[in-house]
């Protein structure tokens, strides 16, 4: 069963049409599958997510960041914590630039399109998810992609 966080912080219901941006710096390859997790929220909700040119003006910031970055949430080299986000509505999601990124299922490599999903997840209101078939069940093995789940799309949609 999905959970939210205490006091089940969410989007203002003036934000349903959602700005996302990355740094100039960002390599190209990396937007297709993170536009893919935002195209696959948008299906099950109400929001609709538009890339935007300027990072400071954006809703959703999302960069790749490595070890002590500034936000009190240092990352740890390769393995272990893969990626973070912020709960609603501060909108940063930062994945760990120390990790093997692919687009797709390689041995001993992170999907960016699940681990983008489950981090929208969080961005959007979702904290973590005692059914292991949903995208928010807080395990996943290297070298797997997986979906949103029947309990992550009832999950956000009894949250807006
Ligand atoms: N990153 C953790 C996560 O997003 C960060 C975290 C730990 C966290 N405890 C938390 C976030 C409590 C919010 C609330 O869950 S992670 C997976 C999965 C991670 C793990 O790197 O461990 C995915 C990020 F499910 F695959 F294991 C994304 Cl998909
Ligand atoms: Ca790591
Ligand atoms: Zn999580």
């Amino acid at each position: 069963l999905y959970t939210y966080f205490p006091g089940q912080p969410k989007w203002a219901p003036t934000k349903r049409n959602l700005t996302y941006s990355f740094p100039p710096i960002t390599r190209n390859d990396i937007r297709r599958p993170i536009a893919n997790a935002l195209g696959e929220w948008a299906r099950v909700t109400l929001f609709t997510f538009r890339y935007i040119q300027d990072y400071n003006k954006a809703d959703i910031k999302i960069s790749f960041q490595v070890r002590d970055h500034g936000d009190g949430h240092p990352f740890d080299g390769p393995g272990g914590t893969l990626a973070h986000a912020y709960l609603p509505s501060d909108g940063r999601l930062h994945y760990d630039g120390d990790e093997k990124w692919v687009d797709g299922v390689v041995p001993g490599a992170t999907d960016l399109q699940t681990v983008g999903l489950h981090e929208l997840g969080h961005v959007l209101g979702l904290q973590h998810s005692t059914d292991p078939s949903s995208i928010m069940w807080p395990t996943i093995g290297p070298g797997f992609r997986k979906d949103l789940g029947q309990d992550d799309i009832r999950g956000i949609k009894a949250l807006y």
